[in-house]
């Protein structure tokens, strides 16, 4: 096992230049805790941005910076001025963030930034592969750096990748207006696994990479050539003991040992000790709603002005990205808005907002957690929101009440808040009252379940799960290597077959022998085809049956002059040696007048779908459907079917964008069985992409060489990749 690198825009550690030397201490953010456990003596590195530009780092102490920071297990990615302008100031913070935020209004599209973008992902790839190898682990973090995955990827394709979005993925109808939203998925997909907070990033991405890339997607694994990659979600927690301990430790001290903010918090209970505190906590970014949330504390006190001189809502606004123009006109808005409120509202008594635009030291953010009796936070958007779960963690006597907006990620698992929609001023304004006078009974039971839930899945559990999950993903994907016909099984195969006496081959036609294509009647076989089929036909001792799902029509029209074997709609019908179908199953078809109305409904509101109707089976197609669409309308109809056809000795099969209704008592597997006890076969061999031909690889004695098309789950001994690689295989047997 090789070390774990992990990858983020900045370094767990902040540097320190004074005149004795380098200092560099390790920062306490939530995901350098998070990492800690990973990151821990000699098997891990973690490579970043130190904080400091080029221009900040004076020649001569480059080495030695270098040295403070291995000490921690850290490496630098040198960024200069320039380049921390184009790639974090800009493509980061101007143009990814506000759109995965849904802000449109303030996503700039500049090919500048991009470019910085891409030379500066570059850097971080580069280190990577500089300093790993084949059996390193490897977890890139977050937005900034969504190419470095494929970036690695392509330089070490046996690398083992994972990768981790703390923000929203947003839905495709807002992702695809990015100029470079191709490059950006293809970037991420350089990864074995994609982690986001909530499974809706997960399916909004999963659609993206549907849509735009058109690769295949079922549930959560995305195939790409010949490699599956796994999207998860995985909610971030916190440090809960460190949350937990820090509180009890604030509790037990004495008087006059406490903070300064504190003492002012203890001397504003005691002048007025049935007002309530409301607490706001956020970096001052647009996204995190402080501008609305201001609005709507203004109307609350203008709807209940009983409750002036009651509460006083506690802003504290953390400095962020102070560079970006939206940000700056942010803080004047904030600064003039709470001016205004409390220049209108204040009394001599009371000043309804005390805001805070700095970042506090960690004392004073327990201070403020564990003295407020309300946390209230409205983000438009957030990737997760910690605070939200802090706050809860530091309750230690279970009692105050989270108010959170449903637009936060942590809002999914944190139910027993009172989940607001940061729009709606009125149900705010509700909210507020119904906090302010929730019995502490109530408070102390909804606290509990969160508190319990938040202490389990911490954010070292989360770390670890995520790692787990990646492991998993290495370890599937090599029982896939395993499994794939290479250079020595195909060799096997090839003597297997060239020493038998009485062969009998089953080979599937669409998405086996020839591609699919948007009508299934453009898929007729090609010169190539008939040319092997030709041979493998004629060879001695061989018996060669094409098993389709097709109709017969079609079939006697491509091959029937040919005088293959044929089994086609699944095993109703059967034609040997140029002579016409017969039937092989006797099968009821009087279902057929019942579901063809279902089916047809389906196509009236499916745009692109259309039914087949064979002899005994009715099929919907809709691979010609938009993607998402078409698989919601599938598991729909799936329900359907199921409810309709339980008495009827009907089957529902799930093929390659195709559903088809059948009679039970038909499938490949069953006829192919059939012709197996004809005669004594020392050669068995099946090939086939979907589920209709799992019920071959599951029938057929266990002595038969199975072979899938493509690579999703199977019964197969094998995996091949395409149809290509298909032909090859058969033109061995011929040669
Ligand atoms: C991004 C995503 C996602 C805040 N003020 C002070 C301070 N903090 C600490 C808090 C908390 C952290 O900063 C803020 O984390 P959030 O999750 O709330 O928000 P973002 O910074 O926007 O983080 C977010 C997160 O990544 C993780 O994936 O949840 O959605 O936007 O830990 O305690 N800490 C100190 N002084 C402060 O003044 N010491």
């Amino acid at each position: 096992m090789g070390k774990t690198i992990i990858i983020s825009n900045r370094l767990p550690v902040q540097l320190q230049i004074s005149e004795g030397g380098i200092v560099a201490t390790p920062s306490v953010g939530g995901l350098a805790t998070g990492m800690k456990s990973i990151h821990s003596s000699g098997d891990s590195l973690w490579i970043g941005w130190s904080g400091l530009t080029d221009e900040d780092i004076p020649k001569k102490l480059d080495k030695e910076i270098d040295k403070a920071l291995t000490k921690h297990n850290c490496l630098k990615v040198g960024l200069s001025q320039k380049e921390m302008e184009g790639f974090y100031f800009g493509f980061s913070n101007r143009t990814i963030w506000p759109l995965f935020h849904y802000f449109l209004e303030y996503t700039e599209f500049e090919l500048s930034f991009w470019n910085t973008y891409k030379s500066v992902n570059q850097k971080f790839a580069d280190a990577i592969i500089e300093n790993s190898d084949d059996n390193d682990i490897i977890w890139v973090h977050d937005y900034q750096l969504m190419l470095v995955p494929q970036m690695v990827k392509e330089k070490r394709p046996n690398a083992t990748i994972g990768f981790f979005l703390h923000i929203p993925f947003p839905s495709y109808e807002i992702f695809r207006t990015m100029p470079w939203r191709e490059e950006v998925l293809s970037g991420l997909l350089g990864a074995d696994l994609i982690g986001f907070h909530t499974y809706d990033y997960e399916r909004h991405f999963l659609s993206s990479v549907r849509r735009l890339l058109g690769l295949e997607v079922s549930f959560n694994d995305i195939t790409l050539g010949n490699r599956m990659i796994k999207v998860d979600s995985f909610p971030m927690g916190i440090d809960y003991q460190k949350f937990k301990q820090a509180a009890e430790a604030h509790d037990a001290l004495p008087e006059e040992k406490r903070s300064i903010l504190q003492k002012r918090l203890d001397d504003h209970k005691k002048s007025a000790p049935d007002t309530k505190l409301i607490l706001s906590i956020d970096r001052l970014d647009y996204s995190k709603g402080i501008a609305k949330r201001i609005y709507a504390f203004e109307y609350f006190l203008n709807k209940y002005p009983e409750y002036k001189e009651k509460v006083r809502l506690v802003i504290l606004a953390v400095p962020s990205r102070s560079n970006v123009p939206q940000y700056k006109l942010l803080k004047k808005e904030i600064d003039e808005l709470v001016g205004r409120i409390n220049g209108e509202l204040s009394t001599v008594s009371w000043t309804p907002i005390w805001y805070f635009y700095r970042s506090m030291p960690f004392k004073n953010l327990i201070d403020l957690y564990t003295s407020c009796d309300i946390a209230w936070l409205t983000p438009l958007r957030d990737g997760m929101n910690l605070v939200a779960k802090e706050y809860i963690a530091t309750r230690i006597d279970r009692t105050g009440v989270l108010i959170l907006s449903e637009m936060a990620g942590s809002a999914y698992e944190m139910n027993e808040a009172l989940l607001i929609n940061p729009n709606n001023f009125e149900h705010q304004a509700e909210t507020l009252k119904k906090a302010i006078t929730m019995p502490k009974k109530e408070q102390m039971a909804r606290n509990m379940f969160l508190q319990t839930r938040l202490e389990r899945y911490n954010v070292e559990v989360w770390a670890q799960e995520f790692m787990t999950a990646l492991n998993n993903q290495i370890k599937n994907n090599e029982a896939f290597v395993s499994r794939k016909i290479n250079t020595d099984i195909l060799q096997d195969i090839i003597d297997d077959y060239a020493s038998a006496k009485n062969r009998l081959i089953f080979l599937d036609y669409d998405g086996t022998l020839a591609d699919f294509h948007n009508d299934p009647q453009k898929a007729s076989p090609d010169e190539e085809l008939y040319d092997i089929l030709d041979h493998l036909h004629n060879q001695k001792n061989t018996t060669l049956f094409l098993i389709s799902g097709r109709d017969k029509q079609t079939f006697s029209k491509w091959f029937l002059h040919k005088k293959y074997n044929m089994i086609v709609e699944h095993g109703v019908w059967i034609s040997r040696n140029g002579k016409e179908f017969s039937l092989l199953e006797k099968v009821k078809s009087d279902w057929m007048a019942k579901i063809m109305p279902v089916l047809e409904s389906f196509v009236d509101r499916t745009p692109g779908s259309f039914v087949e109707e064979k002899n005994y089976s009715l099929a919907w197609h809709y691979r010609n459907t938009d993607p998402d669409f078409g698989e919601k309308r599938a598991t729909e109809l799936n329900t359907v079917l199921t409810s309709l056809t339980s008495n009827d000795s009907l089957s529902v099969l799930n093929g390659n964008k195709v559903m088809e209704v059948k009679s039970s008592n038909v499938n490949k597997g069953r006829a192919a069985v059939r012709v197996l006890g004809e005669s004594d076969f020392d050669f068995v061999f099946a090939m086939g992409d979907d589920w209709t031909d799992e019920y071959m690889f599951e029938e057929l004695p266990k002595s038969t060489i199975s072979v899938k098309v493509g690579r999703q789950k199977t019964q197969a001994k094998y995996f091949i990749e395409n149809t290509k690689n298909v032909r090859e295989l058969l033109k061995k047997f011929i040669d």
